[in-house]
């Protein structure tokens, strides 16, 4: 059986953020759900989110002075990729997508996939979101796909980080890392663990990270100062490698966050036009619409 977590529902009302982004600016990070009746869940998901359709994601988008989405497909849906592609397709060319594939797919899905806008697979390693796939396994999807000019997103939990290293550093195309790579704020942007990761990006220059998700990491809540630290260090950094999205519909958190709050998180960790600008237009253009 399925669990059930997920089933918070996204914020029904968020506030008008203060902070208006820049014209063409991208949510580089957000999610589809079903509807269920039109695009069930897969059978070996881990959790069953609430319905969070196409149209509710364009309104928010609008709401919140978005210009573009990338929709990433979500663990619920497992490999049937259809409600991701059925949101680009309705998209009028303003969402691209990350896919989630399994080795068994065709060249022939992989085409469709590219059609409809899709730039990139997702490799999950939370455990508590995805069954164990061999790294060989993933290699030969990764081979698969970058002839196509796709990325890799990888998503998995900072103490891991030491060993899945070497499988990161050996992929054939950029990877994107998803949520700062998941850093513990109790230990700060100093701690060794974090500062490994900073090591990564500083290394391998195919390495991008999403700013991203800080009401997943924050102990203290809206509007989540603690977290700030971590994501200026990155867009300081690395300006050119980092890209920014607000997660909706937010799937395993605790508390639905107000997407307006986290929208006005944004000047607080690129506190420059120029940082704003290839944080929100620049740096998400080049990845996902060229
Ligand atoms: C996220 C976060 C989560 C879930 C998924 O694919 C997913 O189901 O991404 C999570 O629970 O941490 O990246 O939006």
């Amino acid at each position: 059986m399925p669990m059930t977590r997920g089933y918070i529902p996204f914020h029904p009302n968020p506030s008008k953020p203060k902070y208006w982004p820049p014209a063409g600016a991208v949510d580089a990070h957000c999610h589809v759900f079903g509807p269920e009746a039109k695009f069930p869940y897969a059978p070996e998901r881990k959790y069953t989110p609430c319905d969070a359709p196409k149209e509710k994601l364009f309104a928010l988008r609008d709401f919140l002075g978005f210009d573009k989405s990338v929709i990433v497909q979500a663990s619920c849906h497992s490999k049937d990729n259809r409600a991701m592609v059925d949101a680009l397709e309705s998209s009028a060319g303003r969402a691209k997508g990350v896919a989630f594939v399994g080795e068994e797919v065709s060249d022939e899905e992989l085409k469709w996939l590219d059609r409809a806008g899709v730039k990139g697979v997702r490799f999950n390693f939370i455990k508590r979101l995805v069954d164990f796939t061999p790294r060989d396994v993933l290699q030969r999807i990764a081979a698969r796909i970058a002839p196509l000019g796709w990325h890799i997103v990888v998503y998995f939990e900072m103490p891991d980080l030491p060993e899945l290293e070497p499988f990161f550093t050996s992929l054939p195309t950029t990877v994107v890392v998803d949520h700062m790579g998941t850093p513990d704020v109790k230990k700060g942007v100093d701690h060794p663990e974090n500062q490994r990761f900073h090591r990564l990006m500083e290394r391998f220059q195919n390495f991008w990270v999403k700013v991203t998700c800080p009401e997943r990491m924050t102990l203290t809540g809206a509007p989540y100062d603690d977290v700030v630290p971590f994501g200026r260090a990155l867009v300081e950094r690395f300006t050119e490698r980092v890209i920014w999205g607000t997660d909706w519909p937010h799937p395993n958190v605790k508390v639905a966050p107000d997407d307006g709050a986290l929208v006005d998180y944004i000047p607080k960790i690129a506190t420059s036009a120029t940082e704003q600008q290839a944080l929100l237009v620049g740096n998400p253009m080049r990845l996902y619409w060229t």
